[in-house]
């Protein structure tokens, strides 16, 4: 018997089409939103995967359902390829993105009510690092440390005071919007003095550790957390990982405390993502992104724009606006019609509101990933610069679309067969 099992263009034209047109997007666009990637087709294909059928409650060899001879597996390879990566004891790859490993670490170390320390949102925090409209900020007492208004980085001072005053269960480094390198044992020393765990979030900046490119906090905090789609490039989903003695604590936490069965086909990606990390051109990949946002950040600096802390140690920068008299929005529109894709973001201090606000964060990370590098950044800079020049002017924008399809036609993504 023959079964009428179609392929997606004939059973759903209309998502089709949608997948196609996407596809054609990320092509023919500089995608510059720090936190985005492409990943490769093996990725892709592991992530599409039968594997997406079936229920893996538990942990290899102790699962709820029968059938798991190969999920086991493949959960195993996941797990050993990041513990190598990053030089982890113990890794979980169960969490389904960031925010529910981030709410997996405190359900495993904190009562509801219990005082937790995290980097504000506005000075480029996370949300589940305590901040109020997140359940993290209204489940626990957090207070929020800063950066110095002189030179927009951390305030360990801040820190410091804030640790002794409010002794958190845990102290949160690792942002979304922070263009400098973080210092963990300065952390690591002020989390010892008030007996809190440390935890580092390296969501955005996971392939930069993992490539060398960044300061590892493995040895220094007692659990790191990230997503596993953005540097590192794998798809869409979250991790923890800690040091031995806490494992059972943070797995529990993870499965049965916060979720059910894990999404075994994105698992299978990680593990994809992670063997491919561990190839010796990762880091030379990883390299090229923080060399790539220095570039930028040096040839958007010579045209006279403003960056929070001066530049970048990493794959991001955040553009404070004021100077060049448009706000972050409108400026994150006209550069999207013009194939450079950005995003409005908060500035520390920001006398705009978050919906509103005067900055523009970019980075380098997909750009990377089409093999792009120092050089191609002066036009992108120059192209960045003509648009906020006249940002509702369609001729320059149509211009500059152009210009950013011919460079992209030189640097086919990863993933993406058109
Ligand atoms: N949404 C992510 C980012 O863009 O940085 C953070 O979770």
């Amino acid at each position: 018997m023959t079964r009428h099992d179609p392929p997606l263009s004939e059973a759903d034209p209309e998502i089709a089409r949608l997948i196609r047109d996407e596809e054609r997007r990320e092509t023919d666009k500089l995608r510059l939103i720090p936190s985005e990637n492409y990943v490769s087709r093996a990725v892709l294909e592991a992530t599409g995967s039968v594997l997406t059928n079936k229920y893996s409650e538990g942990y290899a060899g102790k699962r709820y359902y029968e059938g798991q001879q190969l999920i086991d597996q493949v959960e195993e390879l996941a797990i050993s390829r990041l513990k190598q990566l990053f030089g982890a004891e113990h890794v979980n790859v169960q969490p389904y993105s960031g925010s529910p490993a981030n709410l997996a670490v405190y359900l495993a170390f904190c009562q509801p009510g219990d005082p937790i320390l995290g980097l504000g949102l506005p000075a480029g925090g996370h949300l589940t690092h305590g901040w109020n409209v997140s359940i993290t900020g209204k489940y626990f007492r957090s207070a929020a440390y800063g950066v110095r208004e002189s030179d927009q980085r951390i305030d360990f001072d801040q820190v410091r005071s804030l640790a002794r005053e409010h002794r958190p269960k845990l102290i949160w480094c690792g942002g979304t919007a922070y263009p400098r390198a973080w210092d963990f044992a300065r952390f690591r020393e002020i989390a010892d003095e008030v007996g809190a765990k440390l935890v580092a979030d390296i969501a955005h900046i996971a392939g930069l550790v993992a490539g060398g490119a960044h300061p590892s906090p493995f040895g220094i905090a007692d659990v790191v957390t990230s997503t596993t789609h953005k540097t590192l490039r794998g798809p869409r989903g979250g991790v923890v990982m800690c040091r031995a003695e806490l494992a059972r604590d943070l797995d529990r936490a993870v499965f049965p405390g916060l979720q059910g069965g894990p999404h075994n086909h994105t698992t299978a990606g990680i593990a994809v993502a992670a063997g491919e990390a561990l190839r010796p051109d990762f880091s030379e990949y990883a390299a090229r992104i923080v060399a790539s946002a220095r570039a930028l950040g040096e040839a958007l600096l010579s045209r006279g724009f403003r960056l929070v802390t001066g530049g970048t140690d990493n794959h991001l920068l955040l553009l404070d606006l004021t100077p060049k008299g448009i706000p972050g929005k409108p400026a994150a529109r006209a550069l999207d019609a013009a194939g450079i894709v950005g995003n409005y973001n908060s500035i520390p201090f920001d006398p705009r509101k978050p919906f509103d606000p005067s900055g523009l964060r970019i980075g380098t990370p997909a750009l990377a990933s089409r093999g792009m590098g120092p050089a191609e950044m002066v036009h992108v800079a120059r192209w960045i610069d003509e648009v906020l020049a006249a940002p509702e002017d369609t001729r320059v924008r149509e211009r500059v679309a152009g210009e950013v399809r011919e460079l992209c036609a030189g640097f086919p993504p990863p993933g993406i067969l058109t």
